[in-house]
């Protein structure tokens, strides 16, 4: 992020408002995780961040990456594919990922150090055989809901707080989701962690700018 004056400057302090701010954990599961089976660097580092910050919410809400066996995101899913390359689905380019967050399976667990107990909502995303999700919000069809919009509104919420994995595909779709539903959305940087495929977090960054998405870190709030 660079100089647009709109955005809150690192440093400014943002008063939480407890009825109608939430925040939004995306994805912190052990496949996420060093060790698990589509690792994100340093992954396991937001864990801590996000434990401090969560005591600080009223409202917090949860997704968790959540795919069928066999799913067609995966790779192994496609002959001849590789993870990381991308295949054409019906809903448009996909990039195939390594076997992970199975449902049932230890990699689909949240990180043990995770604090989940005050979470109110756990959203669970891509479990539908044909479509990925890696929107809190909408299947990567763009149009299918996952029903979170709706809860939020009749939540009141009005702010929404996002941490977790991975800032370039979950966090990102998520957040820009979020603006086109009008929330007022801010991305909480030291508390994500990102894959980094060819310059996706750069392109990442760009269009949370583009969208009005807030780039603020964790001190802002503590
Ligand atoms: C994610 C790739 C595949 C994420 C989930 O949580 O960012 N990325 N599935
Ligand atoms: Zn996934």
């Amino acid at each position: 992020m660079n100089g647009s004056t709109t955005m809150p400057q690192n440093g400014d302090k943002i008063d939480l408002q407890s009825e109608t701010d939430v925040l939004l954990i995306i994805d912190v599961q052990n496949d996420f995780c060093p060790g698990g089976a589509l690792a994100v660097p340093q992954g396991d580092e937001v864990v801590p961040v996000i434990n401090g910050l969560s005591t600080r919410f009223n409202h917090v809400v949860l997704t968790q990456d959540w795919h069928t066996p066999g799913h067609q995101s995966f790779a192994s899913s496609h002959d001849g594919k590789d993870p990381f390359q991308t295949a054409h689905l019906p809903y448009g380019e996909q990039v195939l990922w390594p076997d992970h967050c199975v449902q049932g399976t230890p990699g689909a667990n949240f990180h043990a150090d995770l604090q989940t107990d005050r979470a109110q909502m756990v959203i669970r995303k891509g479990f539908r055989p044909q479509m990925d999700s890696y929107s809190a919000f909408y299947e990567n069809d763009h149009m299918t809901a996952t029903g979170l919009t709706g809860y939020l509104r009749q939540r009141g919420a009005k702010r929404l707080f996002l941490v977790g994995l991975a800032t370039d595909f979950c966090v990102l779709y998520s957040a820009l989701d979020a603006r086109h539903a009008r929330f007022e959305t801010y991305v909480i940087d030291d508390a994500c962690r990102a894959i980094d495929l060819e310059g996706s977090l750069a392109q990442a960054h760009a269009a949370m700018e583009r969208e009005g998405v807030h780039r603020i870190t964790s001190e802002a709030l503590l």
